[in-house]
């Protein structure tokens, strides 16, 4: 390990690491490159996804080295008592992201009862401070290239670890679209030296959609509506318009991925993509992507002009928010208005 973190890892001897919500690879690749170091060190680790996972997505992410080892479940029953020395928290911002809030936000789970806890992130702003200690680089792709660059050591890396650290590594920056550096290639090619299935990951990530992933796509397509004066184009989806489309959880979690994946951002003359759905009446969930090159707003930081909980990067940000449907959508077309000028 390199030095400057040892201290937070060799003193105490069982760990509980959280990955944050939303799922992705970096959160779950991250979780268990972490797990399996500490494991080699000779430490107790327990790994837990908050929330409960689909069959799809199960089978869209099973295919990670040690995939097994990650139980996924709410946290809250965890904090009862305290069963571990230390809390790590792995690849988030914000503390909803590290327990069940689908059925309610309310009564998040005692984190103080950890007295130590260490946060590991890539992403910015640090509103509500989880962590007593923060292992924070916001410059960095992914929280894998945080763990692979500042406390893992070369010689532990396998082709398993490999593996998992491609993974994040592509799934974060889409396959070095954006956030990457010189750093993140570096680790990249050291990753592939050290035989990290990349064939594999690309595959899993890239060419494994479902035929609903693209009925949504041709959706998000007929439905988007684009703000030419503020070079930004949106779908809008309030409670009703669901219910009257049909659209249930899976398709919105299509719907969701390919706007993000395959449209925002990727229109010229519009630097911005925006999602706003209204998943239950009054509570409204949104998803930015702008544009790495023409985009000049930093959704994090005006989104909490709005307020809700969420963050994420310039150029990717989501956040949920308890209002009603128009006051967020006028909200956001007023502050984008602002900052476009
Ligand atoms: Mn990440």
């Amino acid at each position: 390990m390199l030095k400057k973190y040892q201290h937070l890892f060799s003193k105490d001897q069982s760990f509980l690491i959280l990955c944050s919500k939303p799922l992705d690879s970096d959160s779950l690749g991250s979780g268990l490159i972490l797990k399996k170091y500490l494991e080699s060190l000779g430490k107790k680790c327990k790994l837990v996804f908050p929330r409960e996972i689909t069959e799809e997505e199960k089978a869209m992410n099973s295919y990670l080295p040690y995939f097994d080892e990650i139980e996924t479940k709410d946290t809250r029953e965890l904090f009862t008592k305290k069963a571990f020395d230390v809390l790590i928290f792995l690849d988030g911002t914000n503390s909803v992201q590290y327990y069940d809030t689908d059925k309610t936000p309310d009564n998040s789970p005692n984190f103080q009862l950890y007295t130590d806890r260490i946060r590991i992130d890539h992403h910015h702003g640090n509103p509500e401070k989880i962590g007593t200690i923060n292992i924070h680089f916001p410059k960095l792709s992914s929280t894998a290239e945080v763990l692979l660059t500042k406390i893992i050591p070369d010689s532990f890396i396998d082709q398993e670890i490999a593996t998992l650290g491609y993974a994040a590594l592509v799934g974060d920056t889409g396959n070095f679209q954006w956030n990457f550096s010189a750093s993140t290639l570096r680790i990249a090619g050291k990753l592939i030296s050290k035989r990290a299935d990349w064939e594999l990951v690309l595959d899993k990530i890239f060419f494994s959609k479902s035929k609903s992933y693209f009925d949504m796509l041709a959706y998000v397509i007929q439905n988007s509506e684009y703000y030419d004066d503020l070079g930004t184009c949106f779908v809008f989806l309030p409670y009703k318009k669901l219910q009257k489309d049909q659209l249930d959880e899976d398709k919105l979690k299509d719907l969701k991925q390919s706007f993000q994946d395959a449209f925002a951002r990727r229109v010229i003359g519009y630097p911005r993509g925006i999602i706003v759905y209204e998943k239950e009446p009054g509570r409204v969930y949104v998803s930015v992507r702008g544009n790495n090159l023409t985009n000049n707003i930093n959704f994090p930081k005006i989104l909490m002009e709005i307020g809700g909980n969420g963050g994420g990067h310039f150029n990717a940000t989501g956040f949920d928010v308890k209002q009603d449907f128009k006051t967020v959508k006028n909200s956001l077309i007023q502050l984008i208005t602002k900052y476009t000028r």
